[in-house]
């Protein structure tokens, strides 16, 4: 078993006004935790232990329901913190931010069609922005604790970044205003660390 439970790198009010710090200490040693405890519980004495996440994603459709849900939770919170920072926010940098308006004709239309993702996700589930198998930046988003390194994703790629629109990730500070959460998070993403994501996909 080589899985681990990362620290978060900054502070639990680090992102404070945009998401309190309540909802990021119960998000990440709750939560969290409790996705790498049940993971790591599931795959323990299996053939797949020690597999990484993104090997299991990729043959996802033939593996026990457990390792989807909180193997797709562990790996989805570990980029959510990286891609978040109390730095952040701005438009997105470097090549991925001159892809982002090369795509989708400026920084703001980008941001809109990535909200509209985000708030569209009936239900729990993640908002996407992806490198697809044609090396294209997409948006989308899936279900529950699903991801686009999944073979039974809908719309597969490689993620860049991703948003948690689970209300365990808003529900304090925001209760039902999911739009003003999916806003907030603008504030503070680490586009560094997205363009540093996009660098590493497009090789
Ligand atoms: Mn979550």
């Amino acid at each position: 078993m080589n899985y681990s439970f990362p620290e978060l790198p900054y502070a639990y009010d680090a992102l404070e006004p945009f998401i309190d710090r309540q909802t990021m200490e119960i998000h990440h040693s709750k939560h969290h935790k409790t996705y790498f405890d049940k993971f790591t519980a599931a795959i323990a004495n299996t053939e797949h232990d020690g597999k990484s996440l993104e090997e299991l994603f990729k043959s996802m459709s033939t593996l026990p329901a457990a390792f989807r849900n909180h193997g797709g939770g562990l790996y989805n919170h570990n980029l959510f913190w990286e891609i978040l920072s109390p730095k952040g926010g701005g438009e997105a940098v470097g090549k991925l931010g001159e892809e982002i308006k090369a795509v989708y004709g400026s920084y703001e239309a980008f941001k809109t069609q990535f909200s509209d993702a985000a708030a569209n996700r009936f239900g729990s589930g993640w908002a996407w922005l992806s490198v697809d198998n044609n090396g294209k930046l997409c948006v989308c988003s899936s279900a529950n604790q699903d991801n686009p390194l999944m073979d039974i994703a809908e719309c597969k790629g490689q993620p860049v970044l991703g948003l948690d629109v689970w209300e365990h990730a808003y529900y304090l500070k925001y209760q039902n205003r999911r739009p003003d959460y999916i806003n907030a998070f603008f504030s503070i993403v680490n586009w560094e660390k997205a363009n540093e994501n996009y660098l590493k996909i497009i090789g």
